[in-house]
């Protein structure tokens, strides 16, 4: 969803080739993304993996992501390794222990504390924000990989117990390029279910 979101951010077309589970641990994509994982990015020559990668590489060669001016282009970009290696390892880890966890006995002690990680994380980027639209000045690449972040806490309840983030969130997912990207993902899904 972030790469699709960004592409749509920027106006780039692009092609989507789905990958099954067993696709993504072969050899040709192995050579995509050594660790076996989606999404990756082809262009011409260049393949590219890492979702962060691949939304700073449309972000620096398109419009509309990372403002012109270096400082604020440095920023936004500070923002991006925010979310993606400061905030997301807890909310990451959230969505695997409730995933692949449910059934052990430490489940919900391990639970809790992941959750008292996200909510410290929280807390201290909802004080950031304050009462700003966006992180850093107008919507850039870093909102959208941070809102991207958030969107994996839809439904924990984290998100209500700061509402300028859920504002914010909601703010993200208003955007007409989410609103493109969503509803093309979401009909990938749903062509899924209508053949399985
Ligand atoms: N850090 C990577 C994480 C990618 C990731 O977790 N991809 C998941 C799907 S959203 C995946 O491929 N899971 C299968 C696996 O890890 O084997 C990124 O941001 O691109």
């Amino acid at each position: 969803m972030r790469v699709r979101w960004a592409l749509e951010e920027v106006g780039q077309p692009y092609d989507v080739r789905l990958a099954s589970f067993e696709a993504m641990k072969e050899p040709a994509h192995l050579a995509r993304n050594p660790f076996g994982q989606i999404p990756t990015w082809e262009d011409g020559e260049l393949t590219l993996f890492e979702s962060g990668a691949i939304v700073l590489h449309l972000a620096e060669r398109r419009e509309g992501l990372l403002p012109h001016d270096a400082n604020a282009r440095a920023r936004a970009i500070a923002w991006m390794f925010a979310a993606l290696n400061t905030v997301e390892p807890p909310v990451f880890e959230r969505s695997m222990a409730m995933v692949l966890e449910g059934d052990r006995p430490w489940h919900a002690e391990r639970l809790a504390l992941l959750e008292d990680r996200i909510r410290d994380r929280l807390g201290q980027l909802s004080r950031r924000l304050g009462d700003a639209e966006w992180l850093d000045g107008a919507f850039s690449a870093g909102d959208l990989l941070m809102a991207s972040v958030l969107l994996r806490l839809k439904g924990s309840g984290l998100l209500d117990e700061r509402p300028n983030l859920h504002a914010y969130l909601a703010r993200g997912e208003a955007r007409p390029a989410f609103r493109r990207a969503f509803d093309a993902q979401r009909a990938v899904f749903t062509a899924a279910a209508s053949t399985a």
